[in-house]
């Protein structure tokens, strides 16, 4: 009853979509009257060979100008969004392209097309160059979609485009835990709290808990995680971390069973797998890790990869299997900061604090599956919370 958690499934479709659950592409009516415009020099073509000569000077009056590509010695660059940015389906995107600086741009536009060269909008160059785009022509279905950008100057379009790709999302997930919610299951130490955010451990030592998700699971792909940790005012110089996992397991009594046996200290209520117990499959997560961990093979089953406090997104359940990872030396402030990682084709991203601090290969196919957030103090102890989570999946 309480909670915040919404998928956004096809939107668009309540006021706009058959019983079929197709979308109606906006874009569509443009684009026919796009081809239409673009068939009439056809028709006139077709008519042609039975006025024969006659008909030439009319066929020349009534014909639209042939538009000529031509080659254009200036360039132009998308300043937005940035590559594969996250949308639910029917959000409105806005772009924003910048040209070379010319004298002048009287009479230049830039129109926005799709993959096979049609027109889905156009719009001014403003006296500085720029080009906006705002509209849903290329996020009314879900995929990974993009935006082309030509130039048409006064003697005719340029005969190159830029391109821009996007990630337009099925699901979409808010969860402020402002209220305590059903859907979410806590376990251990782990508790929500009336000031709206959940906790996994308090400040007590040798604490360990979890908070799961019983009703959504996350797809494979392409995605989007975001959440607001804030942790510090410990004792000991502050401990061990909390984490962020999805992993894919098919049911939630599994994740249940690996939450109940996933190490605490090191492990961070998550570590399940390589030397830290038994899980063989995918799962990946986002870990705030405040405690240098030095294998011991009895209580510590990895080493971590600097000594400093850092964000490190790991994979399969080990926290020995650090991807990508920064260090993050203020993290214990209590305060809050503001995660984002983004997998996309190419890379995962990640952004703290709003600003780009991974931006890496490492190689991972993201298989999605059941989320779950945890954390553990040992000696040293800090309050661990998690609040803001946001998620966009589903993308493909
Ligand atoms: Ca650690
Ligand atoms: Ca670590």
């Amino acid at each position: 009853m309480s909670i915040r958690s919404i998928i956004l499934i096809s939107t668009l479709c309540l006021s706009a979509c058959a019983g079929s659950g197709k979308i109606i592409i906006p874009a569509e009516t443009e684009d026919t009257a796009t081809s239409d415009t673009d068939t009439s020099p056809t028709d006139t073509g077709i008519v042609d060979p039975i006025d024969t000569a006659t008909t030439d000077t009319s066929d020349t009056v009534d014909t639209e100008p042939v538009e000529v590509p031509i080659t254009c010695d200036f360039s132009w660059t998308f300043q937005a969004p940035q590559d594969y940015e996250f949308y639910a389906i029917g959000d409105t995107v806005d772009a924003t392209v910048q040209l070379d600086n010319l004298n002048d741009y009287t009479d230049f536009t830039m129109r926005w097309e799709n993959r096979g060269g049609e027109i889905l909008a156009e719009s001014t160059i403003d006296g500085t160059g720029q080009a906006l785009y705002t509209g849903t022509e290329y996020s009314s279905t879900k995929g990974l979609h993009t935006i082309y950008a030509r130039v048409v100057t006064p003697q005719g379009p340029c005969d190159t485009r830029i391109e821009k790709s996007l990630s337009v999302c099925n699901a979409h997930i808010l969860e402020d835990f402002t209220t305590e919610s059903t859907n979410w299951v806590t376990r251990g130490d782990a508790y929500w709290d009336p000031n709206g955010w959940v906790e996994m451990t308090g400040t007590g030592q040798g604490k360990n808990g979890a908070v799961y998700n019983k009703v959504e699971s996350i797809a494979s792909g392409v995605a989007s995680i975001r959440f607001t940790l804030k942790t510090g005012n410990g004792m000991n110089g502050g401990a061990d971390g909390f984490a962020f996992t999805i992993i894919n397991v098919p049911t939630t009594t599994e994740l249940e069973n690996w939450i109940a046996q996933a190490n605490s200290g090191g492990g961070m209520g998550y570590g399940v797998g390589g030397a830290s117990g038994g899980f063989t499959g995918d799962a990946l997560t986002v870990e705030i890790d405040t405690w240098h961990n030095t294998y011991n093979g009895s209580n510590e089953f990895h080493t971590d990869p600097t000594t400093n406090s850092h964000i490190a997104i790991t994979k399969n359940a080990d926290p020995g299997e650090h991807l990508v990872y920064f260090d993050t030396p203020n993290v214990e402030d209590f305060q809050p900061h503001d995660l984002r990682v983004d997998i996309v084709p190419s890379n995962i991203k990640v952004f703290y604090d709003g600003s780009e601090v991974i931006n890496e290969n490492p190689q991972l196919a993201f298989k999605g599956g059941q989320m779950f957030f945890s954390g553990s103090t040992g000696w040293a102890t800090n309050h661990h919370i998690f609040d803001n989570l946001e998620i966009y999946h589903d993308c493909q």
